[in-house]
């Protein structure tokens, strides 16, 4: 898509959800700089009406401002040249009954842009398109089902716009869904091609010969092969999180989320093609390669996270266009992006302590796989034991949160967790519709370390190496903006948007009405730069407070309980457990913030 690709090189606009193809999150503004970015005042703010997470931030193609809430995914598109003032609004009417099915609040991570159009991906799986002058409805297709058709199929991914086609995700691996990738075409909204994340090679996309797992073919039917009998049918391996593309090779890349259920014990074998960063050609959306990172998963650490494209890396002595991925599971990874070979795969929190290591040499049977340490294995522990201490905790070292990178520096800026959690699988039965989970799970703050919940750091992808870290109370659940100004910009769950140096130090620190798990931009207009964040906490570390979960006082009470001054009553336990753990694990939020719905824009 050339007028995408010019409108996302310039970078006065934010044209795509991810900033570029390569996800980045890097722009060439530098207005605001390291010297200056201590007077950054708020210009202008704009309330979105709607509470709970708000995840994502807004598109801005010359004057126009396009902005999506949550659930349930209103859009407005606001003029820059006459005070903000709304163009459009679009208000789907969609049934509440999908709030219901979304593991981890009712998220939407953004539209897109291409050919006039402006792309929705609803929460019940609608995808439409909107006319970007007037917002009237050009197309509209249902790209999964709900409950009342006995499915439990939802959306939070932002689209993605390459050439003349248009991808989107899927959520519900905690519903038992069969996840899979779509592409539908730009023009009318028909289906260009759906590639499934298990079964057969004909629905997956794959060919045995051609499509390489480290440089070796798949073989026949690896997606069924490596489930018990029918299992693939419910085995997760959702699409929801963030997609790649390079025009070079004409590959885009993902990756799928955790096999359904969360008790390993009934899902043997290495459930393939679930927790897998794959590369497709996107005309047709044949596998070239596929990289899993957890086979057969037993905590939880989808493999969704975005995967951020650098050309001519240096790794020893040696320029290589690679994919760098930070991984639920605690490893970032750096691969060839054209091949799929593995060149680092290093811990990006120390603490990490489910596995040793991922073994490197080509020739062990082992080649590409995490060494798991028995004593955190809940499989191996077995169904109805509780294994504790096991570092991260489901939502991983980093969860959807994107990370950004400056061909400046070289080094990529990271929004981490610094979490640990107990698990406890449990025997479940697959009901269509229903949560399919099978597990029971608390979380809390690294034990022995900084007793905060999060860690912004500098990572090398080349060594494998963290270049700095800066503790946080909470786990940054924002998306991070590296700017040529030398600063880095990422929201905290507390409120706070914060300004860094490329070595860490702080510059600035605001707090905005609610928690940010927005993802922090940038653009330029009338010849000035500003910066722009979604406040509105929520997602699935502040889904105590989104969901209702959890009042202050239950807060207050928690915390008192895990501080060891009272033994935690049933109903505090059923708190610490609630929302997949997240719920006790962030109790502590409610004293810093509280639902709110806002962009607020900064400048100089
Ligand atoms: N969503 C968030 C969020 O927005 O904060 C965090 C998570 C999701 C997770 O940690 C998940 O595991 C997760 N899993 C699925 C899935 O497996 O289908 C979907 C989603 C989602 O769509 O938001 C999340």
């Amino acid at each position: 898509n050339d007028e995408l690709m010019k409108l996302a090189a310039d970078a006065k606009n934010w044209a795509m959800p991810t900033g570029d193809y390569a996800n980045t999150r890097y722009s060439k503004l530098n207005q605001i700089n390291k010297d200056n970015v201590k007077n950054l005042q708020v210009k202008w703010t704009f309330s979105t009406g709607v509470l709970r997470g708000h995840e994502g931030g807004p598109l801005v193609i010359g004057d126009v401002m396009y902005v999506h809430t949550p659930f349930p995914n209103n859009v407005y598109a606001l003029d820059l040249n006459n005070d903000g003032k709304i163009l459009w609004k679009y208000e789907p009417k969609q049934n509440e009954n999908v709030i219901g099915i979304m593991c981890c609040d009712t998220v939407n991570r953004g539209v897109a842009y291409g050919d006039g159009k402006i792309i929705l991906n609803q929460n019940d799986t609608t995808v439409v398109a909107l006319d970007a002058k007037t917002g009237k409805v050009v197309w509209s297709v249902k790209n999964g089902e709900q409950t009342d058709g006995s499915k439990a199929e939802s959306s939070t991914g932002a689209p993605m716009v390459v050439k003349d086609k248009v991808l989107i995700g899927i959520s519900g691996a905690e519903y038992g869904v069969r996840g899979w990738m779509a592409a539908y075409n730009l023009k009318d909204g028909s289906l260009a091609w759906k590639a499934y994340s298990t079964g057969p090679d004909s629905e997956m996309l794959v060919d045995p010969e051609k499509t390489t797992h480290l440089g070796k073919p798949i073989g026949p039917d690896s997606g069924i092969k490596t489930w018990e009998g029918e299992e693939w049918k419910t085995g997760g391996g959702t699409t929801w999180g963030w997609y790649s593309y390079d025009p070079k090779l004409n590959l885009i890349y993902y990756g799928t989320a955790n096999p359904g259920a969360w008790n390993p014990v009934q899902r043997p074998g290495d459930n393939r093609w679930s927790m897998t960063l794959m590369a497709r050609d996107v005309d047709t959306g044949m596998a070239k390669w596929l990289y899993q990172m957890t086979p057969h998963d037993e905590w939880d650490y989808d493999g969704v996270n975005e995967n951020i494209l650098v050309d001519g890396m240096q790794i020893n002595g040696q320029p290589r266009d690679v994919l760098v991925h930070f991984d639920r599971n605690g490893f970032a990874y750096t691969l060839d992006r054209a091949t799929g070979e593995l060149l680092v795969a290093k811990k990006y929190d120390p603490t990490v302590n489910w596995a040793t290591e991922v073994v490197m040499d080509p020739k062990s049977e082992q080649y590409g796989r995490p060494q798991v340490v028995a004593k955190y294995s809940t499989e191996q522990n077995g169904e109805d034991v509780n294994t504790t201490g096991i570092c991260p905790a489901a939502l991983g070292t980093k969860d959807q949160q994107p990370a950004a990178y400056s061909p400046k520096t070289g080094l990529f800026y990271v929004p981490t967790n610094h979490v640990c959690m107990d698990y406890e699988p449990y025997k479940v039965s697959y009901t269509a519709g229903q949560a399919y989970v099978g597990a029971t799970v608390s979380m809390y703050p690294t034990p022995g370390s900084h007793g905060g919940m999060g860690n912004f750091i500098a990572w090398d992808a080349a060594k494998g190496e963290i270049v700095w870290s800066k503790p946080e109370r909470f786990s940054v659940w924002s998306g991070v903006l590296a700017t040529e100004g030398d600063v880095v910009f990422y929201g905290t769950l507390e409120g706070y948007i914060v300004a860094v140096d490329t070595a860490g130090n702080e510059l600035y620190r605001f707090k905005t009405p609610s928690g940010i798990i927005g993802n922090v931009n940038t653009f330029e207009h009338g010849g000035k730069q500003y910066i722009a964040v979604l406040s509105g906490v929520g997602g699935w570390a502040g889904i105590g407070l989104a969901g209702g979960l959890l009042g202050a006082e239950g807060a207050a009470a928690w915390q008192q309980a895990v501080a060891g001054e009272n033994a935690p009553t049933a109903e505090e336990e059923k708190i610490a457990t609630a929302g997949l753990g997240a719920v006790g694990g962030y109790a502590g939020l409610a004293e810093y913030t509280t639902l709110g719905g806002q962009l607020t824009v900064f400048g100089l």
